[in-house]
This record gives structure tokens, C-alpha cells and sequence, in this order.
């Protein structure tokens, strides 16, 4: 199965020379490509030095990027993380089901166990799989809570990952704690563990109780159980030898993506890097500290790129460069206070977060989900930058077809084989997207249309602007920052595009550029 599923790869990689004559060994390709995906978190359209940051550096990313493809037109598939998680592995958009919003600590898995995912598949195709880092897709059966004192599950090893080294939700949601496999990491019996969003433990401090010894202060929310002196959504008790420390976080998700790296290098392997950088509470370990002038969330970019680096070196010293499809992305759009008083919107400068777009996390414009993608596989991905229209939603059929699987279209929806633009070999990859910040806009082509309603316009904190009826109309190759409505130019467009959005199905079941049904 993988020999051939290997070889029929062969003929649609660009600049691979083998041929159906040519044996796989030959061509010193004889097994299918490792495959790392390293996800940031609020990480922004503008972050990075290669997308164009000034304020920060981030050699390691642009590493990645001189070697490999640089694209400009990537989505994630939702403007926060837990929709934009649950499209990535399930290759169903998130609005599709309730209950995918931005979930609390305590919440339930919400993939069912046994349907395919994106691990799954991988794993089908003989793949060891791994999550490293921040899960945020619920923990434990439907309808009831996770036993954090017991067997911690279902959840990632029951829905296509052999390990996983995780945080349950968020850094700023309890449990403050690791959880390795089933079970929580360092707890002890006689000091267990008990995590509730409801209301706060008698004699625990609070956000409140104790603000002015905070380590950092909050703006909004963040004002529950206090854990490393950083006040966090959510009340938990106990579990005192488990607790972790945000400084610590970047090393502890690093060593352990490590660790599966070095303990899977001889067969096919997949990790899903998932980073807490740069997430609130960014706290990043001393040695960043200052290392820019935007304070805390600058200092983040700088760590998460370090983590990159560590790993890439990795890769290098194992010589598993050449045999590994590398993939770097964010969740959602960039944020600036998001909770916590680190001095994100005061020492931001001259520094654009979301590039030249409007918006960020949140928000239905370009910069709620418009994000950084990397994609790098030496000699088979040629370096460059490409303009091709993807969305993570379509990583699950896209390499499912690298890997010689077929998903069932029923269980993955709509997530699209983009292979092709994946690895540069096309120029176009989708012909539309669907935006996603609570409620649905879409991108046909060059236009963008966000149907009335409220939309979030600004970095943080929250400000919100009107979309009058009959909705707005931006042409994205004229008007990338989105600040002129031409919907009273166009009322063709506009009614055309918000016929579609009003039944999504008929959004996507225009063909694709590709020639393929489009699913939605
Ligand atoms: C919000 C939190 C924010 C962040 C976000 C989820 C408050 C006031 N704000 O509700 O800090 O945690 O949820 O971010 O609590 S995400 O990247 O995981 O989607
Ligand atoms: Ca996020």
C-alpha cells in the first residue's frame, strides 16, 4: 500500500525525477515524506520578518521560507482556535456543528472517536502520529467531564494520534496542568486535582483576591484561579505537583516534539506541533525577555521561533531535511490585549500585526483568518511564494492524496484536494473561500463579501464596527486593507454572493478551478 501510494506521488511531485520506470530506491525516495506541522497560536498575517515584520526577527521562520513556499493567500479555517482546530483535523467546517466555539478546560471532545481525521488517515497510511502542545478540542466523554485524577479520555489517542504531550484548552484556562497520554503529568494521589467553571473553591485565591500580587495583571476576564501568580478563566484545586509554569511551556511542548521525533525518525512520521507561543498569557522564558521592544508579545514571536529553529536543527542533525514536509501556519488572526495587561497595544509601534489587512482574531475581515503558511519539502516543493487560494480545512484530503489515502467525501466534507497548489505546482487552488468569525462571509475570486451584521475591526481591546444591508463588498486585489465598500457599485456581485452565503452548499458546489466537485 504505501509503495504504491509513494509512487503514484511520484508523478505529481514538482521536480521529482522519477518516472514509472524508475524504481523508488533509485531515486533514493523510498518512503513517504515525514510530515511536521507546526502551528502557531493568534500569530498574524504581518508577525513574521518574512511576511514583512520589522519590529521582530524570526530567522528561523524565514528559514523555512527561503527554503521552501511562501504563500500569500492561506486561510485558517476560523478567526479563533477551537473552530479553526476542529476543520484542521476533521476536514469539516466547524459551522457546520454546534458547540465548535472556543471551548472551556473542562469541556468534552468534541470529534467523536472513530470518524477520520487528518491523523487518522495519516496513520492509515502507515504513518506514527503525534500531538505536541495546545489541544483545545474537549477531553473526555460526551456529556459528562474529564476524571482529570484518572484516565484522561477519550481524546487525541482516540481520534488517530498514537502520543500526545497536551494542554487541555488554553494557557489561560484551567487545568494548568500537562496531560501525557491518558494521563495528567506529576500528579500525586494524596493531593488530587479539581477543575469546575462555575464558581471558586473556598479559601482558593482568586483574580481578584489577589490582583495586586499578580505577576500579570488582567484587563478582562482572567480574574479565576490563580496559577504562577497569573490569573486564568476557569477555578481548579489541588493538583499541586502538576501545576506548570508558563515559562517553562515553550521547552516543555519542544523537548517532548523531540523526543517523538528522535523515538518515530525510522518510519513515516506525523507531528502536529500545536505552540502555546503566542497565546495570553504570554509569559515566554527569561532569556527572550526584551529581546524586542514590544514587550511580551514580541518576546513570544522571538521564543516561538526558537522552537522552530529547535526543531528544524533536529531535522538537520537526524538528515531527515530532505524526507520531511514541513508546514508552518497559525490558528487565527493576530490580537494584541487579549485579557492581560502586558503592554501589547502600548509597545506595539509601527509594528501591523495582521500585515496590510483589516482586522484580526475575531473578526470576518481578511485579518480574522488570512494567516502565515509555509510549506517546505527540499526537492520537491520548489522555494518561491505563491498567490494559490488554500485553506487548512483542505490538509486533511491533501495529504491524504500524498499519502495514497481516500477519505470518504461524507466524512470530510469540505476539505479539498489542494495538493497541487500545496507543493507549487499549480497556481490557483480553491476558487472561494468561507470566512468564519462566528458567523459566515465569503471569498469568490478576488471579491469578498461579509453580509451585514457586526464585525470586530481592531486588534484588541474590543471594538466592533455595523455592516449595513445590503452587506459589504471589498475587491481584494485593488483593496487589501478592505476600506472601500463598492457593494453600491456592484449590486450583481453582492447578490450573487450573498445568495450563495445564504446557502453555503451552493457556495461550494461550483466547480473548482481544479476541475474536482466541490463539497461542502
Ligand atoms: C476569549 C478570552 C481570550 C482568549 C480567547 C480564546 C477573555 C476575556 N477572553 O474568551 O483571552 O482566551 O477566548 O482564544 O476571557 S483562542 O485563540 O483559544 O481562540
Ligand atoms: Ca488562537
Amino acid at each position: 500500500m504505501m509503495k504504491s501510494a509513494f509512487l503514484q506521488l511520484c508523478f505529481v511531485v514538482a521536480g521529482c525525477s522519477l518516472s514509472s520506470s524508475v524504481p523508488a530506491a533509485e531515486a533514493n525516495l523510498t518512503r513517504l515524506p515525514n510530515i511536521v506541522y507546526i502551528y502557531g497560536d493568534d500569530i498574524g498575517y504581518g508577525d513574521f520578518s518574512c511576511y514583512g515584520a520589522k519590529s521582530v526577527q524570526t530567522p528561523s521562520v524565514d528559514r523555512l521560507a527561503k527554503e521552501g513556499l511562501r504563500f500569500t493567500t492561506a486561510y485558517c479555517s476560523s478567526a479563533t482556535c477551537t473552530p479553526s482546530r476542529y476543520s484542521l483535523l476533521t476536514g469539516e467546517y466547524a459551522f457546520r456543528q454546534k458547540g465548535t466555539g472556543v471551548l472551556p478546560g473542562d469541556a468534552a471532545l468534541i470529534i467523536k472517536p472513530g470518524r477520520a481525521t487528518l491523523p487518522s488517515i495519516l496513520k492509515k497510511a502507515g504513518y506514527t502520529t503525534a500531538v505536541v502542545g495546545k489541544w483545545h478540542l474537549g477531553l473526555g466523554e460526551y456529556n459528562s467531564k474529564a476524571d482529570w485524577n484518572g484516565e484522561v479520555k477519550p481524546g487525541p489517542l482516540e481520534v488517530g494520534f498514537d502520543y500526545a504531550f497536551i494542554m487541555a484548552a488554553t494557557g489561560d484556562r484551567v487545568p494548568c496542568v500537562y496531560i501525557e497520554n491518558h494521563r495528567v503529568v506529576g500528579l500525586m494521589a494524596e493531593d488530587p486535582l479539581f477543575v469546575n467553571y462555575n464558581e471558586a473553591y473556598p479559601g482558593e485565591e482568586t483574580g481578584v483576591s489577589v490582583r495586586n500580587k499578580l505577576k500579570m495583571d488582567w484587563s478582562h476576564g482572567h480574574n479565576n484561579a490563580v496559577v504562577n501568580g497569573i490569573g486564568r478563566i476557569g477555578f481548579m484545586k489541588g493538583g499541586k505537583s502538576a501545576l506548570w509554569k508558563d515559562e517553562d511551556m515553550a521547552d516543555q511542548f519542544t523537548q517532548h516534539a523531540l523526543g517523538f521525533i528522535k523515538r518515530s525518525k525510522d518510519k513515516p512520521f506525523f507531528l502536529y506541533f500545536a505552540t502555546h507561543d503566542i497565546h495570553v498569557p504570554r509569559v515566554p522564558k527569561p532569556r527572550f525577555v526584551g529581546q524586542t521592544t514590544m514587550g511580551p508579545r514580541g518576546d513570544a514571536i522571538v521564543e516561538f521561533d526558537a522552537c522552530v529553529k529547535v526543531i528544524l536543527d533536529l531535522l538537520d542533525q537526524l538528515k531527515l531535511t530532505d524526507q520531511t514536509l514541513v508546514i508552518l501556519s497559525s490558528d487565527n488572526g493576530p490580537t494584541l490585549d487579549d485579557g492581560y495587561k502586558d503592554g501589547a497595544n502600548e509597545k506595539v509601534g509601527s509594528h501591523k500585526p495582521a500585515g496590510p489587512l483589516r482586522g484580526g482574531k475575531y473578526s470576518l475581515f481578511e485579518g480574522g483568518t488570512r494567516i502565515p503558511f509555509i510549506v517546505r519539502w527540499p526537492g520537491h516543493v520548489q522555494p518561491g511564494v505563491s498567490d494559490a487560494v488554500v485553506n487548512q480545512v483542505d490538509l486533511a484530503a491533501s495529504l491524504a492524496a500524498l499519502t495514497g489515502e481516500k477519505p470518504d467525501p461524507a466524512t470530510m466534507p469540505d476539505s479539498l484536494n489542494v495538493l497541487p497548489a500545496l507543493l507549487g505546482q499549480s497556481k490557483t487552488g480553491r476558487d472561494h473561500v468561507v470566512e468564519y468569525a462566528n458567523r459566515i462571509a465569503l471569498r469568490q475570486g478576488h471579491w469578498k463579501f461579509i453580509p451585514p451584521g457586526l464585525v470586530q475591526d481592531q486588534l484588541g481591546p474590543w471594538k466592533q464596527v455595523t455592516v449595513d444591508a445590503p452587506g459589504a463588498l471589498f475587491d481584494l486585489s485593488a483593496d487589501p486593507g478592505e476600506t472601500n465598500n463598492v457593494a453600491a457599485a456592484h449590486p450583481e456581485i453582492v447578490k450573487q454572493l450573498s445568495a450563495k452565503l445564504v446557502s453555503p452548499h451552493e457556495a461550494i458546489t461550483s466547480p473548482s478551478s481544479q476541475g474536482l466537485p466541490q463539497r461542502l
